[in-house]
C-alpha cells in the first residue's frame, strides 16, 4: 500500500484559473493555488482580490460564485506494481468534473462526501496531468433548483438545491462568498490484495457504571478487494485494551464483523462527571492496518412522557447530564484554515466556560475528525445534526442519492468518537414546514420529512445503533404537539431576540432550549479591523455589511429596553449592545437552570463567529471572548446562585450541579450602594449531587425604601459567583462615576505569558466591569471579565499580550468600562 499525495503541502504544484462566466479577463491566466483550499485564498494571495472580510468587499467580490474555476497539477507517476490505483480526493467544493491526462474519471456534485476512483487505466507512466473544473456554485444552485423544483428557503440563494455549506451562501450571520475548491487532500492510493474500506468501532459497557466497567467492542469492518476473483482468504485481527479477537473474511467479503471482549476497562465521562480515558483499537486485514482511539461509554436519549409533558434527557452511562452547551458554526467562512490549533482554542473556550456539550448545526459541515478527537479528550460532548437547515430539501434523484451517501460516511466515520451522543435530523425545518407557510408555497413537492423520519434514522439504525437519533431541532416527539412547543422536547427560543424584550425568558419554561441568543458586536479591534466608516457608526455602510440579520442593528438598540441608557456615541453603543447581549443570555439560562430538573439543557446560540462580524456569538472571530462568553462562564458554572421573582416577591435558587454535595452558608445582604447594609439573612445551604435548592427571601432584605439606592448582595464565597437582585433598571440607579467609585492600580504581570495586571477596589457599587483588553493592543487578552464590586470589593485583571504597548490611560471608559461610566 502506498499513498502518492497530491497537496500543496506534499510539493504538488496546483495552478487556478477562470473558465468561464463572471470573472473578469484576467482571471483566465493561471496562478499558483493551493489544495486543500479555496479560490479566494489563491485569489487574495495572488493579489488578484482584497481581502473578503474587509470593509464592503464582499459585494465586489460576488462574481466569483457567478465563476467556474479550474485546478491543474502536473506529477509525476510511474506503476509500482500494485493491483488497484486509485484517485482519492476527501472532499470537493462542490460541482466538480474530473479529467486525468483528458479522460474523463467523474463528475460529482456533493462538498460533504469524499470519492475514490480507480484510475488505474488513465495513468501514464512520467507526467499526469490533473484537472478539476469547478462550475460556478450559485449558477449551479440555480440550475439545480429548476431541475428540482423551487422550495422554500431563508437568505437569498437557494443552497437546498445542492449539497454545500450552506452558510457558504451568506446566513444572518454569515458573510456571502460562495466559493469552490479542493477543500481535502487529494492523492493516488495504490495497493493490492484487501484493503480497510472503512471501520466502525462501536462500543458497549454493562452496568453497573462506575469508573470502570465491563467493555465489549463491536468491531464492523469494511472490506475492499483489488481482485476479489484471485484474492485469498485473509484473517482480520482487532486488539484493544489488551484483548484480542480474529476472524477469517472469505475473499470478496465486503463486511465483517468481529466483537472483542476487552474486560474492565475505564469508562468514559462527560466533563464534570468523571475522566476521559480512551484505548487504542488496531485492526489488520491483509497488509493494511487501521487503528483509532476510542472511549468506553454508553449513550441514551430519554424522551418517555412524563406528568409534565416529553422531556428531552440526555443520559449517559446511566447518569442524566444536565446539558450546559452551546450551539457551533464553521469558525471560518473559508473551512480550510481551520486547522487542530483552531478547534482547540475554540473548544478550549466552550470548557473555560463551564460548558459540555457543543452542537455541531446543521447549516455548517460534518466537522473535521480533529474536532471530535478535541471533545473526546476534553469531554465535551458533541450532538451533531445532519447538514439540512431552515429550508424545504427535494426526496428525488440526484438529491436523494447524494443524501443517503453522505448520511452513511458520516454516521460511519464519527461512529468512534465517544463525544458524540446525539445525531439530530435537521435544523428547524420540521417547524418551517408547519409554521413558515411552506405547506402552501410546496404545493405537494416533497420536503424533506422522508430523510427526517425515515432515511436518517434508518441510516442511523444499521451502521449505528449505539446512538440516538431526534428528527430535528425543536421538536416535540408527540405527534400532535407543535414541535416548538416549550412542554415536549426541544424548543428555539426566538421571540426574544426578534421582538420581545429579553425578559420575556421568563414565559417560557422549554424542557431543553436548543437554541436561544441575543446579539452583540465583536471586540472593538475585530470591528474596527474590517468596518472603516469615518466616523464609525451603528448605521454606518460598512457596518451594516457586517450584521447580517434582518434589522439586526435595530434590534440590537430596541433590545437595550429599559435597561441600558441610550448611547451617546459609538464607543458607549458598543459596550452597551455588547454588556446587553451578555445580559439576555445569563437572564435567560439563569430563569433555565432553575427550572431544573424540569430543563435539563440550554445550548445557546451561538459559541463561534466564521468573520469579523455583528452576530450572536460569545467568542467572536479574532478569538476574543466578547463579554456574553463570561457571562456564560459565570451562569454555566458547577454551581450557580440565581434569585428569581416568586409570588410577588424572590427565591433565590441554588443548583449545585456537580458530584460532590454543597455545604455552606449564603449571605443575602440588602445595602446601599455605598456598602450601608441595612438588612440581612443568612441560609445555610446542604445539597446533594445535582440537588437544587428554593429559599424565598425574607420581607426584611426585600423590603427598600430607596430603589435606585440600594440593592441585594446574595454571596456564598468559596469561588461561587454572587447573585445580584435590583429594584430598579440601570438608568435609574445612583452610581456614582467610574472616578468617584472605583480605585485603579496597574502593576507589572507575574511572569508566565502575563504582561500586566490591573487591580480595581471600589468604594461603591461598580457594575459589570469589563477590562477591552483589545483596546490597549490588538493581542492582548484578559482573564476575567463582567465583574460587579460592591462598595469595599477589589478584583485583579490579569493581561497577557500587551507587548510594550502604553498602560496609562488604560485604566478609563472606552478600556475599562462599566455601567458606571454609561450612566453617570
Ligand atoms: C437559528 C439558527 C440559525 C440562525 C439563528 C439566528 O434559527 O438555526 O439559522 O442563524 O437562528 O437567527
Amino acid at each position: 500500500m502506498s499513498f502518492r499525495s497530491l497537496d500543496s503541502a506534499a510539493g504538488a504544484d496546483w495552478f487556478l484559473a477562470a473558465t468561464a462566466g463572471a470573472a473578469p479577463d484576467a482571471f483566465a491566466t493561471e496562478i499558483p493555488a493551493r489544495v486543500p483550499g479555496q479560490v479566494h485564498l489563491d485569489l487574495v494571495a495572488a493579489g488578484g482580490i482584497p481581502d473578503p472580510y474587509d470593509g464592503a468587499n464582499e459585494t465586489q467580490l460576488a462574481w466569483i460564485g457567478r465563476t467556474d474555476w479550474r485546478y491543474r497539477t502536473v506529477f509525476d507517476w510511474h506503476d509500482d506494481g500494485h493491483g488497484r490505483h486509485d484517485l482519492v480526493a476527501l472532499g470537493l467544493d462542490t460541482a466538480a468534473t474530473i479529467r486525468l491526462n483528458g479522460q474523463l474519471i467523474a463528475r460529482t456534485a456533493n462538498q460533504h462526501r469524499s470519492y475514490r476512483f480507480d484510475v488505474r487505466d488513465a495513468l501514464v507512466e512520467g507526467e499526469n496531468e490533473l484537472v478539476v473544473e469547478f462550475r460556478a456554485p450559485l449558477d449551479f444552485a440555480d440550475e439545480q433548483e429548476q431541475l428540482l423544483g423551487a422550495r422554500p428557503h431563508v437568505n437569498h440563494h437557494p443552497f437546498n438545491a445542492m449539497r454545500k455549506m450552506a452558510c457558504d451562501f451568506g446566513w444572518d450571520w454569515g458573510i456571502d462568498l460562495s466559493s469552490s475548491g479542493i477543500w481535502k487532500s487529494i492523492g493516488i492510493d495504490s495497493w493490492s490484495g484487501v484493503r480497510i474500506a472503512g471501520v466502525r468501532p462501536l462500543v458497549e459497557v454493562s452496568a453497573p457504571l462506575g469508573d470502570r466497567a465491563r467493555g465489549r467492542l463491536d468491531a464492523r469492518v469494511s472490506l475492499e478487494w483489488a481482485d476479489a476473483a484471485s484474492a485469498a482468504d485473509t484473517e482480520i485481527t482487532v486488539q484493544v485494551a489488551g484483548a484480542t479477537a480474529t476472524a477469517l473474511a472469505s475473499a470478496g467479503t465486503t463486511e465483517v464483523g468481529i466483537v472483542v471482549d476487552a474486560g474492565e476497562v475505564d469508562v468514559w465521562w462527560p466533563r464534570g462527571y468523571g475522566a476521559q480515558p480512551r484505548y487504542e483499537v488496531t485492526l489488520s486485514a491483509g497488509d493494511d492496518r487501521w487503528s483509532a482511539l476510542v472511549g468506553f461509554r454508553s449513550v441514551q436519549l430519554d424522551t418517555t412522557p412524563d406528568e409534565l409533558g416529553t422531556p428531552f434527557t440526555i443520559i449517559v452511562n446511566g447518569r442524566v447530564v444536565n446539558i450546559r452547551g452551546a450551539n457551533w458554526i464553521p469558525d471560518d467562512t473559508f473551512v480550510t484554515r481551520v486547522d487542530p490549533e483552531r478547534y482547540l482554542s475554540r473548544v478550549t473556550d466552550a470548557v473555560e466556560a463551564n460548558m459540555n456539550l457543543l452542537r455541531v448545526w446543521g447549516g455548517g459541515l460534518y466537522e473535521h475528525d480533529d474536532f471530535y478527537d478535541i471533545c473526546d479528550q476534553l469531554g465535551v460532548l458533541v450532538w451533531q445534526d445532519f447538514l439540512f437547515a431552515c429550508a424545504a430539501y427535494a426526496e428525488e434523484e440526484p438529491m436523494r442519492g447524494e443524501v443517503e451517501a453522505e448520511a452513511r460516511e458520516h454516521v460511519a466515520r464519527l461512529s468512534r468518537h465517544p463525544s458524540l451522543v446525539l445525531w439530530n435530523g435537521c435544523n428547524e425545518n420540521i417547524w418551517g414546514y408547519l409554521e413558515w407557510d411552506w405547506r402552501r408555497r410546496l404545493e405537494g413537492r416533497t420536503w424533506g420529512e422522508g430523510y427526517y423520519f425515515e432515511l436518517l434514522p434508518s441510516i442511523v439504525a444499521e451502521l449505528d445503533p449505539t446512538r440516538p437519533y431526534s428528527p430535528g431541532s425543536p421538536f416535540s416527539f408527540m405527534r400532535y404537539a407543535h414541535p416548538n412547543d416549550a412542554r415536549h422536547g426541544t424548543m428555539h427560543l426566538w421571540d426574544v431576540w426578534n421582538e420581545r424584550d429579553y425578559t420575556a425568558y421568563r414565559e417560557h419554561e422549554p424542557r431543553f432550549a436548543s437554541e436561544f441568543g441575543f446579539q452583540g458586536p465583536p471586540a472593538w479591534t475585530t470591528l474596527t479591523g474590517a468596518v472603516h466608516d469615518e466616523p464609525l457608526d451603528p448605521y454606518g455602510e460598512q457596518m451594516l455589511v457586517h450584521q447580517k440579520a434582518d434589522q439586526g442593528n435595530v434590534k440590537l438598540e430596541r433590545g437595550l429596553g429599559a435597561h441600558l441608557p441610550k448611547w451617546r456615541d459609538v464607543d458607549e453603543w458598543h459596550f452597551a449592545t455588547q454588556l446587553n447581549q451578555a445580559r439576555a443570555l445569563a437572564f435567560g439560562i439563569e430563569h433555565f437552570r432553575s427550572l431544573y430538573p424540569r430543563n435539563t439543557g440550554q445550548v445557546v446560540w451561538q459559541l463561534n463567529d466564521s468573520w469579523p462580524v455583528i452576530s450572536w456569538a460569545a467568542v467572536d472571530f479574532s478569538g476574543i471572548r466578547k463579554p456574553a462568553w463570561h457571562a456564560l462562564r459565570r451562569v454555566y458554572g458547577d454551581r450557580l446562585l440565581t434569585v428569581q421573582p416568586h409570588d410577588g416577591g424572590a427565591v433565590l435558587v441554588a443548583h449545585n450541579d456537580h458530584d460532590d454535595p454543597w455545604r455552606g452558608e449564603v449571605q443575602v445582604t440588602r445595602m446601599t450602594l455605598d456598602g450601608d447594609r441595612l438588612a440581612a439573612e443568612t441560609h445555610a445551604l446542604e445539597l446533594g449531587a445535582r440537588e437544587s435548592a428554593r429559599f424565598p427571601l425574607g420581607a426584611e432584605v426585600l423590603a427598600t425604601t430607596d430603589a435606585a439606592g440600594e440593592f441585594v448582595l446574595v454571596r456564598a464565597g468559596d469561588g461561587v459567583a454572587d447573585a445580584l437582585w435590583y429594584f430598579s433598571e440601570d438608568p435609574e440607579l445612583k452610581l456614582r462615576s467610574s472616578a468617584d467609585a472605583l480605585a485603579v492600580e496597574w502593576s507589572t504581570g507575574d511572569g508566565d505569558g502575563e504582561t500586566a495586571r490591573l487591580t480595581v477596589t471600589a468604594s461603591s457599587l461598580v457594575k459589570d466591569l469589563v477590562l477591552q483588553a483589545d483596546r490597549i493592543a490588538p493581542g492582548a487578552r484578559v482573564d476575567s471579565g463582567l465583574v460587579t464590586l460592591a462598595a469595599g470589593d477589589s478584583h485583579t485583571f490579569v493581561v497577557t499580550g500587551t507587548g510594550g504597548a502604553e498602560l496609562t490611560g488604560h485604566d478609563r471608559f472606552p478600556t475599562l468600562c462599566s455601567v458606571n461610566d454609561l450612566i453617570a
